[in-house]
C-alpha cells in the first residue's frame, strides 16, 4: 500500500496530509433521493467518493454510478472553454470565446429571431439534469414562450399524466406500512438501490412481494413471493384480467368504489373481456399465477405498488396500461390509505419534501397569457391538457415542416440526441436551424452541432439548493472550483436574461439572489444551510397526510376517481380523436412497425448498473463491467441463431436502420425477448426506433417493444 492509498483509507485524514474531506450530493441520476457523499480532497482534486453517513435516504451509501463520480467528472472531453463555431455543423471546429462574447451572441441572435418571428420560434430544451429546470423554465416563459421541453418527454411524465388522469394527483407507495408491495416493472437493484432496500424492508416485516417483471431480474429472485413474468407491453391486459378477477370475486373495496369511483359499470364491463384463459393468452403468464397474484393483491391489504417513471409507459400503449394498473389499485381502495398510495404535494424539483418552496410562483408568476400551442401540443392533446411543457418528440418534426409555425432556435442545456427514436433526424433538424446554443459538461455531438458551446461544471462544482423527504434542506457548497472555464447552468441562465434586456428583475439579479428568494419564507439562511454538515430539517415541515381526499373529493373533473375520463372523452369531442379512449382500454403492439423476418421483440433500454444513458459509455471504470455494447438473449435464441457468448448480431427493424452488437446469453428473459442498452454512439439502440412509433396520448416512444430480425453474422 502507497503512503498515499493509507492516508485516503483514513476516513478523516490529518491535517499534515493536505487532505480535506468535504461534503456534496451526487446529482447524476433521479431527483428527489440524490446521496451525501464525502469528497476526499488534495491540491484541488478530487482523490477519492465515499457515501455520507447519516444522510437522508442515502445513508453512507452509494451505487456503482456514484462511486464514479470522480471518474465521471474528470473524463477527458470537458468542455474548457466558451466558443462558437468556425466549421461547418457536426464538424467540430470552434474558437474559444469569452463568456461576455458568448452571452452577447445568444442575446443578440434570440431578440432578432424573436423580433423577426416572435418568442414561439425558440425552443429551450434540458436533458437529464432537473437541478436547473426551474431556472430555466422561467427564462423560457420570462422571454415571452410556452417552448419549454425536458427529458421528461420521455420520462415519469407519461406516468403521472396517467395518474393525474384518473386522480387528479400523482401518488406514491406508503411501503412502510404496506401489507403487500406490488411492484409493477420494479427492478431497483439496477435503477435505484434505496427503492430496493425499502422493499427488502418490508419483505423482513412479513408483506407479501408481487413482482410484475418480463424478465427473473435480481428483484423477481431475491424478494419476490409471486413473479409474474409477462410479455413486454401486456401491462394492460394483465391489470385488467387482475381486476375482472377481482370484482368476479367480490375481493374489491364496494365502499370505496361506491362513494368515489366514476365509470364503475363501463370498466367493469371493459375488464369482462380479461378472463383468465385470455389474459394467460395475452401475457403469457399462467393462469394460476394470475389468480394467486389478484387474491393477494386484493385480500391483503393495504398494498402499496411502485409505479416506475419508465418501463410501463415506454410502450405505444403504455399511458393506457399505466391507467389500468392505476385502476386496480383504486378499485381495491388502496388510494389515500396508509400502507397503499399517498398523493403526492411535490413543491421542489419533483420532491414530496413534506414543506413548501415557493417553486411554483417562481415559474407560473412569469407564464406568458398569450403564447401559441407549444411544440407537440396539437399532435398530443391529452400531453397538452395535462403537462405544463412541450413535447419534444415532436420537436425534429415541427423543425422540418414548419407546422403550426417555424422554430428557428434552439437553447439546449445537456441535450442527447440519441435518447429520440431515430436520432439521426434530431440531429438533421437542428441543422436546419438558424441558431443553436448548447451547454454540457463534454464535447457530444449536439454540442458539435451548436453554433454557441458554453462549457458547465457538475453539481460537485458548484452550490445548489436539494430538498429531501421528510423535512430536509440542503444549500450545498462547491467541493472543487469549477473546472477550468465552466460555469453552472443556472449561473448562465441569469447572465443570459441580463443580456437579453428581459424585464425580470428576479433572474437578472443572479443565482444567489434566486436562492435566497426560494428560503426566504423557511426559517432558515442559504449561509446556515452551507454550514450545516447535513441537510437541516425545515421546521414548517409536516408529516404525510392521508384521508383528504376521501374527505374532499379528488381533484379531477367529477370529484372521483376517474375510471372513465371525462377529461379524454371531452377531447375526444373537440378534436375529433376517436383514437382517444376514456376508457384504459388495452390494445396489443405487436404488430406495429412490423420487419420482414422478425423473430425477436426488443426491449431497449432496462437500466445496467453501471450505465446511464449516454454519460458512462465513456468512464473507462464503469465501462469495464461490460465493455461492449450487448444484446442480452436466452439460451435458445442462441442457440437457434448459432451463436455464442460475444459473438456478434445484426439488429434490424422497422427503422431501416441495423446495428450490430455482441451476444450476452442469459438465463433472465423468456425466449424471443432481447434486451439492449441504449446510447452507444457505436450501437445506438434508439436508431432502430422508427420516429413515429409513439403513443398517441402521451407521445412517448415506445422504446420497449420492438419487432426486430436478429441475425448471426461472421464468425
Ligand atoms: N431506448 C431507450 N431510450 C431512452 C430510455 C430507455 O429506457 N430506452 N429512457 C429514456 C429516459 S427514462 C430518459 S430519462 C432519457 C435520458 O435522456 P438524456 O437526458 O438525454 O440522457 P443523457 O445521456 O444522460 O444526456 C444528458 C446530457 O446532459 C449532460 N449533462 C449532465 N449533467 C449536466 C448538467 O449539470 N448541466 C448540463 N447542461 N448538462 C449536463 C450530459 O453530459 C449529457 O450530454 O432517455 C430516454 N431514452
Ligand atoms: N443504473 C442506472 N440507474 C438508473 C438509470 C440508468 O440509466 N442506469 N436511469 C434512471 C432513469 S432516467 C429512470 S427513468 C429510472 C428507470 O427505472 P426503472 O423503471 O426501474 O428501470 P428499468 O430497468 O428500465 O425497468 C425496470 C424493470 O422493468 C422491466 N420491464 C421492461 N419492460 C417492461 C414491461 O413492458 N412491463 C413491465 N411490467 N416491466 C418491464 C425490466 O425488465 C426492468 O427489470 O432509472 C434511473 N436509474
Ligand atoms: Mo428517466
Amino acid at each position: 500500500m502507497t503512503e498515499l492509498e493509507r492516508l485516503i483509507q483514513a476516513k478523516i485524514p490529518g491535517p499534515e496530509t493536505g487532505i480535506e474531506v468535504r461534503h456534496g450530493i451526487c446529482d447524476i441520476c433521479a431527483p428527489g433521493a440524490h446521496c451525501g457523499l464525502d469528497a476526499y480532497v488534495k491540491d484541488g482534486r478530487i482523490i477519492k467518493i465515499e457515501g455520507t453517513e447519516g444522510f437522508p435516504g442515502s445513508n453512507g451509501k452509494l451505487c456503482t454510478k456514484g462511486a464514479a463520480n470522480r471518474e465521471y467528472i474528470y473524463r477527458e472531453d470537458r468542455l474548457k472553454t466558451p466558443m462558437k463555431r468556425v466549421g461547418e455543423r457536426g464538424e467540430g471546429r470552434f474558437e474559444a470565446i469569452s463568456w461576455d462574447e458568448a452571452y452577447e451572441t445568444v442575446a443578440d441572435r434570440l431578440n432578432r429571431i424573436k423580433a423577426e418571428s416572435g418568442p414561439d420560434a425558440v425552443m429551450f430544451y434540458t436533458g437529464y439534469s432537473k437541478w436547473l429546470r426551474p431556472w430555466l423554465h422561467r427564462l423560457a416563459y420570462s422571454f415571452g414562450t410556452l417552448n419549454y421541453a425536458t427529458e421528461s418527454s420521455s420520462c415519469f411524465r407519461a406516468t403521472q399524466m396517467a395518474w393525474s388522469t384518473v386522480t387528479g394527483d400523482n401518488y406514491g407507495p406508503d411501503t412502510p406500512h404496506c401489507n403487500t408491495f406490488l411492484g409493477w416493472g420494479c427492478n431497483g437493484y439496477m435503477s435505484a438501490y434505496q427503492l430496493a432496500r425499502g422493499i427488502e424492508a418490508a419483505k423482513a416485516r412479513g408483506a407479501k412481494i408481487i413482482i410484475v417483471d418480463p424478465r427473473l431480474t435480481h428483484t423477481a429472485r431475491k424478494v419476490a413471493d409471486i413473479h409474474l413474468q409477462l410479455h413486454p407491453g401486456t401491462d394492460g391486459a394483465l391489470a385488467l384480467g387482475m381486476c375482472r378477477l377481482i370484482v368476479e370475486n367480490g375481493w374489491y373495496d364496494k365502499e370505496f368504489v361506491g362513494q368515489h369511483v366514476h365509470g364503475f359499470d363501463g370498466f367493469k364491463e371493459l375488464a369482462s373481456h380479461y378472463t383468465l384463459e385470455k389474459t394467460e393468452e395475452i401475457t403469457g403468464v399462467p393462469a394460476e399465477k394470475i389468480y394467486e397474484a389478484a387474491r393477494i393483491y386484493a385480500t391483503n391489504g393495504p398494498a402499496a405498488t411502485y409505479s416506475p417513471s419508465a418501463t410501463i409507459t415506454h410502450h405505444i400503449n403504455g399511458y393506457n396500461n399505466m391507467r389500468a394498473v392505476i385502476a386496480l389499485q383504486a378499485i381495491c381502495g388502496n388510494l389515500d390509505r396508509p400502507g397503499g398510495m399517498r398523493p403526492l404535494h411535490p413543491t421542489y424539483i419533483y420532491t414530496d419534501c413534506g414543506f413548501d418552496m415557493p417553486e411554483h410562483e417562481f415559474i407560473h408568476s412569469r407564464r406568458p397569457k398569450d403564447g401559441h400551442n407549444c411544440v407537440g401540443g396539437e399532435r398530443f392533446p391529452v400531453w397538452n391538457a395535462l403537462v405544463d411543457e412541450a413535447q419534444a418528440m415532436d420537436l425534429p418534426r415541427q423543425i422540418e415542416e414548419g407546422k403550426p409555425y417555424p422554430i428557428r432556435a434552439l437553447l439546449a442545456f445537456g441535450m442527447n440526441h440519441r435518447m429520440f427514436p431515430e436520432p439521426e433526424k434530431m440531429l438533421r433538424a437542428i441543422d436546419k436551424l438558424d441558431f443553436v446554443m448548447a451547454t454540457d459538461l463534454f464535447d457530444t455531438e449536439v454540442v458539435r452541432h451548436a453554433d454557441i458551446v458554453l462549457p458547465v461544471c457538475s453539481s460537485l462544482e458548484r452550490s445548489e439548493l436539494k430538498a429531501y423527504p421528510g423535512g430536509f434542506l440542503t444549500c450545498t457548497e462547491p467541493v472543487i472550483d469549477p473546472l477550468y472555464e465552466s460555469r453552472n447552468d443556472c449561473e448562465v441562465i441569469c447572465g443570459l436574461a441580463k443580456a437579453l434586456g428581459l424585464d425580470d428583475e428576479l433572474l437578472c439579479a443572479g443565482y444567489e439572489e434566486t436562492m435566497n428568494w426560494f428560503v426566504r419564507d423557511l426559517g432558515v439562511t442559504l449561509k446556515q444551510l452551507r454550514k450545516a454538515p447535513l441537510p437541516i430539517k425545515v421546521q414548517s415541515a409536516h408529516p404525510p397526510v392521508f384521508g383528504q381526499r376521501r374527505q374532499e373529493g379528488f381533484p379531477t373533473r367529477t370529484g372521483k376517481v376517474e375510471l372513465y375520463s371525462e377529461l379524454i372523452a371531452g377531447i375526444a369531442a373537440e378534436k375529433g380523436r376517436s383514437d382517444l379512449n376514456p376508457l384504459p382500454d388495452y390494445r396489443s403492439s405487436q404488430d406495429v412497425s412490423p420487419v420482414d423476418g422478425a423473430n425477436a421483440t426488443l426491449v431497449i433500454g432496462s437500466r445496467l448498473p453501471n450505465a446511464i444513458h449516454s454519460r458512462f459509455h465513456g468512464v473507462s471504470w464503469a465501462r469495464s463491467l461490460r465493455p461492449a455494447p450487448a444484446v442480452d438473449m436466452s439460451p435458445s435464441d442462441a442457440r437457434n441463431l448459432g451463436v455464442e457468448e460475444g459473438g456478434k448480431v445484426r439488429l434490424t427493424t422497422a427503422s431501416g436502420s441495423s446495428v450490430v452488437v455482441s451476444a450476452h446469453i442469459t438465463g433472465t428473459s423468456n425466449p424471443g425477448e432481447m434486451y439492449l442498452y441504449h446510447g452507444y454512439a457505436e450501437a445506438d439502440g434508439n436508431s432502430l426506433i422508427p420516429a413515429s412509433h409513439l403513443d398517441p396520448y402521451s407521445g412517448f416512444p415506445g422504446y420497449r417493444q420492438i419487432a426486430c430480425r436478429v441475425e448471426r453474422i461472421g464468425d
